[in-house]
């Protein structure tokens, strides 16, 4: 079965590595958010495509949730000497990544052939597609005005009031090529357990893409990224309550509202699954939490069984 997945970074991560280990080589389709790509040291950083390849391609460093395994930051530390700013911890290894992407870039290549030669070259098998090749950037209002969704995410460590967030740029972007087709033509759509504002929101920004998963609705299927109240990893929880959603699996299902079809929900969380129905959402209460590989895969095949 062909399956394209909508993911974030750290989040996706872990259900990633459980679809890929349970389709063959091919199957797998990702649809990468990219408001969150950012320019450090004159380079272009592309955070969740990179989380997403690394893991996949079995090199992430899954304590952190992002960059290489068993990483230096010799580099980083050379950059302070010099002056430079540091706040936003590029690895030595991650670097050739970002060097790579940004001489391809200026060379004129898409994001979309650039991000697919990274992926070629680190031996992934799933095809891993940017939401746009047009520049979409994530902003966050705070009490001191606008940041980008870095300076917000690692330097202010999300610790400030969020007023407001926007994706620069969404109006005028298009679907990279084979982000429409890949959802149309998908036996299963995966909205992974990432951010609903952050991760998600900036993909379905981009003009095309949430029509195109209402065509598919029956076959949309999201994994709620919070549980018991709270967002599994990052400042979901701010942002959604920002955006006025509840912090709760009707909150996710808010946000998705015109086009999901069915939501797996932790069994935490089972309370909501009449809520749910009551506004058109099938809901599957299952254990979410993937603490290591086994639980990966046995939440993937949940969410492949409810195709
Ligand atoms: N996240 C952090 O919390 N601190 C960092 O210093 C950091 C560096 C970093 C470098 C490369 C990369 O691909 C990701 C990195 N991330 C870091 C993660 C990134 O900020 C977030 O995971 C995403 O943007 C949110 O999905």
């Amino acid at each position: 079965m062909r399956v394209t997945a909508v993911a974030g970074g750290t989040g996706a991560a872990k259900l990633l590595r459980g679809l890929a280990a349970c389709l063959a080589p091919g199957e797998l389709t990702v649809i990468g958010n990219t408001g969150d790509d950012t320019e450090i040291w004159g380079l272009h950083v592309s955070p969740d495509l990179d989380t997403v390849t690394y893991a996949l391609a079995g090199r992430l460093d899954v304590a952190r949730g992002w960059g290489l395994a068993g990483e230096t930051f010799r580099c980083l530390e050379a950059m302070g000497d010099l002056g430079a700013e540091t706040w936003f911890n590029l690895g030595d290894r991650d670097l050739a990544t970002h060097v790579q992407r940004t001489r391809a870039l200026r060379a004129g290549a898409p994001l979309s052939a650039v991000t697919a030669e990274l992926a070629r070259r680190l031996g992934v098998s799933a095809r891993i597609l940017p939401m746009s090749d047009d520049a979409v950037r994530t902003r966050v209002r705070t009490p001191d005005g606008w940041l980008t969704f870095q300076e917000y995410f690692v330097r202010e460590k999300a610790q400030v009031e969020v007023r407001a967030v926007e994706y620069a740029g969404a109006d005028a972007a298009r679907p990279a090529p084979g982000v429409l087709e890949a959802i149309a033509e998908a036996g299963l759509v995966v909205i992974c357990p990432s951010n609903p504002v952050t991760s998600v929101g900036p993909v379905l920004a981009v003009p095309g893409i949430a029509a195109a998963l209402g065509a598919r609705r029956a076959r949309v299927v999201a994994v709620s990224p919070i549980v018991g109240g709270a967002a599994v990893s990052g400042p979901a929880a701010a942002l959604m309550r920002a955006r006025g959603l509840d912090v709760s699996p009707l909150g996710v299902a808010a946000a998705y509202a015109p086009w999901l079809g069915t939501l797996v929900l932790d069994r935490r969380d089972a309370a909501h699954a009449d809520a749910l129905g009551r506004v058109g959402v099938r809901a599957i209460a299952a254990d979410t939490l993937m603490t290591d590989p086994a639980r990966e895969r046995a939440l993937a095949r949940i969410v492949l069984e409810a195709a």
